[in-house]
């Protein structure tokens, strides 16, 4: 493994940059084999800095053409030139400096940089891509105002756009034509952004609140403009939620989204000119799922969103990634329910003209809509987020260290990061959250600030909330790493009717703090915790606190340990815990079987209530995967069966609620309760339980098929994506024991389908449980239809690696597929991916050929995209806590790719981070 480059970078080496950059001119020529860039700074030495501080500016890959002073070649001997960085010495209080640099964006795989995608070049700059355009200090808290001029071939490239306001285009000799773009708006290089090639274009006009006419387009390959309505309806959506919400306005004249089919991450928000992974920008209901659907208006929200929280007000340096992160994903969590509670609420009318069953299912909709997103939302972090914050990966929402800041785009930053958001949000409530917001931009707007800026706005509204309070405890979640643990202890007295509440919080050493030393001590978190007690026949209990009076009380633990009491509670009490998921925390308490089957049942909190039969089936699976004999059929307890057997049973429940707490927990998540990790074994156990309810609930699956149909236009509102999910969730379930009238309901729905929700969960169910001729025959037809869409195409490969009927064979033929390429990221994570990371039961067999193909495609993938790759390498962040069969063979495969010579500094700070945690937990 290289070492020279595993330079590890700490939060305290801040220091300020010594020089300001007014203005950057940027001149392209651009050319996919060579594109010329004239950079022209205008620089000033900060006042107090010593007159012969050094300019140093970063840059990577590309060529010095040209650097010049004040109009003046600048002498060799001044300047130094070196692999990352060219330095300037002797510069005057203020003068230009102008580069000349050439960079071949045909030869960039990375897509970090300037590179091309099908016919076009697109840019891509955070972190640290802007110095492979050109020299600078590529930091964010380095902030100019840039005019960028584009000239290229005119049939080549017909649209040419950058940041900001379309100045000037103009025609020039050769059938070439030239535009300038100005931002009026100081920003760090990691927001610039560039874009030519030939597109269609939808836009619309719209007005600000306060009046003013912007311009919205939505860019995409010709030929896709069919897709792009709904990116665009979300765009305005999510400008109108900002007002609305936040009192936050769009403060450019345009606001442009492109779409790209090669891109590492979902999207970039660049000021003005955000650059979309096409997979959330193109929308059809032939070809897209009500997820994709789903996720377009998310992170459309998402990058628009950051035009404030990102962009006017930026990071100071890499450290505070979650200052813009955590809270974008917190407002883009919240655009989302918002958008299901209003989208909804517009069903009103129509539901009101029709029948009463409409009404009520509309209401039961609009009651569950919040903890249906919650829901989502809360699965996802516990199957990505908990772990990696057990691993060697493991950092605090602002990270110490770290060698490769592209390593640090985490589950731990953006979704525990939205979860430290939403604590404070809780706290300070939804008026004081605003007032804190409002005094963030008040204070802060066209800066680079730091996480700590942030908390001080809203512990300033905290404190005088709360005279004698702080956030000096809260303040902890940005420093330390690691899930904290809350073991509830509930003590009834029924002589004098009291109930008394225990929490006790740990939270073990992890990651980098496990190399701290014995004197690093970690200390107890504030946490918020939501609590509600239940009679023992269901009702809920009303509680007092503070003088208030709820049936649900938030219990603000500061210490390692607290107590709370409760009078006047008759009988021993059901305790209903960390409702609405309050705090991303793990709850320690000893339910019985029938606790949790009341909870499941009556639980007033849409989130405990789904999270007690989440427990029900965890239990359940986990004892299979410790204690069956896998050729064995399973018995299930009565207690999941009866509570299953309820929830499909109560259609008061809203579809979309039900179809939550019907599913199974993820293998990710459970894993983590199993020890030594066998996830095969686990996958294998989750399969049997599934096949088992759908064996035993049989009619009751299929009275829910067909109760849910979505008959009509297809539309991606709450309601019929909520029926949508359950009527193929029940489909799953139909299908799971490989009986024929399930498999055969799966068939007519692949060959009927009007939707592509429809189409890929019929599909998914053949490929899973019908025969291999039934599967391999509907896989065809499928291609044959879709070959040319390339979204529907990754769909395609990924349904196959998913697959429990998949094997290596078969992924390793799939990569020697005319469509498969390493070059495309959607591709690779569409099959390799799909498989290393979400098919424990087929890459984590004994003999280990899964661990070979994974190796082999490290290797691959290392040299073409270093950023891809160091995802991949992440699949083995437990490896140390596996069954020893399975823990040997996966060091092997670690070691294999630590020992390639030329490794890239994202991957080899991964795979050195694993082997090094694992040896310790190892021992
Ligand atoms: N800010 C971008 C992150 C891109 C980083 C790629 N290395 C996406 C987002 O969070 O909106
Ligand atoms: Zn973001």
């Amino acid at each position: 493994m290289q070492t020279d480059s595993a330079i590890t970078i700490h939060r305290s080496d801040y220091r300020p940059y010594p020089f300001r950059i007014e203005t950057v001119q940027l001149a392209f020529d651009l050319d996919p084999a060579g594109t010329r860039v004239r950079n022209t700074l205008r620089l000033q030495r900060v006042p107090g800095t010593p007159a012969n501080t050094l300019l140093v500016l970063d840059g990577e890959d590309i060529e010095l053409l040209g650097l010049s002073l004040d109009g003046q070649p600048v002498e060799a001997a001044r300047y130094r030139l070196d692999a990352r960085t060219l330095s300037v010495a002797g510069l005057p209080e203020s003068c230009t400096l102008t580069i000349d640099s050439l960079c071949r964006p045909d030869a960039n795989t990375k897509l970090m940089g300037l590179y091309v995608s099908g016919e076009s070049l697109f840019t891509q700059c955070e972190a640290e891509g802007f110095r492979r355009i050109t020299w600078f200090p590529d930091r964010p808290d380095v902030m100019s105002r840039y005019q960028v001029t584009l000239r290229a071939d005119k049939n080549a490239y017909p649209v040419m756009l950058s940041n900001g306001n379309l100045i000037s285009s103009t025609e020039l000799p050769d059938s070439r034509h030239e535009t300038v773009w100005e931002d009026p708006f100081p920003k760090p290089s990691y927001l610039f952004a560039l874009v030519a090639g030939r597109f269609a274009c939808r836009q619309k006009t719209t007005h600000t609140a306060s009046g003013r006419e912007v311009l919205l387009q939505v860019y995409s390959d010709p030929g896709s403009e069919a897709q792009t309505e709904w990116a665009l309806d979300s765009l305005e959506r999510a400008l109108r939620w900002d007002e609305q919400r936040f009192g936050l306005e769009l403060d450019l004249d345009r606001f442009m989204v492109v779409a790209t089919r090669d891109f590492n991450m979902g999207a970039m928000e660049n000021k003005g000119l955000n650059i979309f992974n096409a997979a959330y920008v193109l929308a059809h209901p032939d070809s897209a799922t009500d997820a994709n659907y789903e996720a377009i208006e998310s992170v459309i929200g998402h990058e628009y969103f950051h035009n404030w929280t990102g962009n006017r007000v930026t990071c100071r340096d890499w450290f505070q990634l979650s200052l813009k992160e955590g809270l974008t994903v917190f407002r883009d969590q919240e655009f989302t329910a918002d958008m299901m509670a209003e989208a909804l609420q517009r069903r009103e009318e129509d539901a009101a003209a029709g029948s009463s069953a409409a009404l009520a299912q509309l209401r039961a909709a609009q009651a569950s809509a919040r903890a249906v997103k919650r829901i989502d939302d809360v699965i996802a972090l516990r199957a990505a987020q908990f772990p990696e914050d057990a691993g060697p990966m493991a950092h605090p929402i602002r990270p110490e260290s770290y060698q490769e800041i592209g390593n640090f785009y985490t589950a731990t930053v953006y979704e525990k990061g939205a979860e430290v958001i939403r604590m404070q949000h809780r706290l300070l409530g939804e008026a004081g959250f605003r007032q804190g917001m409002d005094d963030y931009f008040a204070r802060f707007d066209g800066q680079a600030v730091t996480c700590d800026d942030f908390v001080d706005t809203m512990e300033a509204v905290y404190t005088r909330q709360h005279p004698g309070q702080d956030f000096s405890i809260f303040r902890r979640w940005y420093a330390q790493a690691g899930t904290p643990r809350v073991k509830v202890t509930l003590a009834h007295d029924s002589a004098t009717q009291r109930c008394t509440i225990t929490l006790q919080q740990r939270c073990d050493k992890v990651g980098v703090e496990t190399q701290r030393g014995a004197d690093y001590v970690k200390h107890p978190f504030h946490i918020p915790f939501a609590l509600g007690l239940l009679a023992p026949d269901g009702t809920p209990l009303p509680l007092s606190l503070n003088g208030e009076q709820s049936d649900t009380v938030l219990l603000e633990l500061r210490e390692e340990q607290a107590q709370w009491h409760f009078d006047s509670i008759a009988q021993r009490p059901v305790p209903s815990l960390l409702r609405d998921f309050s705090a991303p925390v793990i709850v320690e308490y000893d339910w019985t079987d029938e606790e949790l089957a009341l909870l499941s049942e009556h639980d007033p909190d849409a989130f405990a209530r789904w999270e007690a039969g989440q427990e029900l089936a965890a239990r359940e699976i986990l004892r299979h995967a410790r204690d069956m004999d896998l050729d064995e059929p399973v018995t299930l307890s009565a207690s999941l069966v009866r509570a299953w057997a309820t929830l499909l049973h109560t259609p008061a429940l809203d579809p979309a609620y039900r179809a939550r707490a019907l599913a199974l927990p993820l293998e990710k998540t459970l894993l983590e309760r199993m020890r030594p990790m066998h996830p095969g074994r686990l996958a294998a156990a989750r399969l049997a339980v599934r096949a088992e309810l759908g064996r035993q609930l049989g009619s009751l699956w299929l009275q829910t098929y067909h109760e849910n149909m979505t008959p009509g236009a297809y539309s991606p509102d709450p309601l019929s994506t909520g029926r949508r999910s359950l009527k193929n969730l029940a489909l799953s379930y139909l299908c799971a024991p490989r009986k024929q009238d399930g498999l055969s309901l799966a068939q007519q729905q692949f060959q009927k389908a009007g939707n592509m929700t429809d189409s890929l969960a019929a599909l998914a169910c053949l490929v899973n449980d019908a025969d291999t001729i039934v599967a391999q025959n509907a896989l065809g037809d499928f291609y044959t239809r879709w070959h040319h869409d390339p979204l529907v195409v990754d769909k395609w490969f990924a349904v196959q690696a998913a697959s429990c009927n998949s094997t290596v064979a078969l992924v390793r033929k799939l990569t020697q597929h005319p469509a498969f390429t390493l070059l495309t990221p959607n591709r690779v994570r569409a099959l390799v991916f799909q498989f290393c990371m979400n098919n424990a039961l087929n890459f984590h067999t004994e003999e280990g050929a899964g661990y070979a193909f994974w190796a082999e495609q490290m290797l691959l993938l290392d040299p073409v995209n270093p950023e891809i790759a160091a995802r991949l390498a992440r699949v083995f962040d437990r490896w140390s806590l596996h069954a020893p069969e399975l823990r040997e063979k996966m060091l092997a495969a670690l070691e294999l790719i630590a020992a390639e010579p030329s490794l890239s500094r994202n991957t080899s700070e991964i795979i050195q981070k694993s082997l090094n945690l694992g040896a310790l937990e190892a021992k």
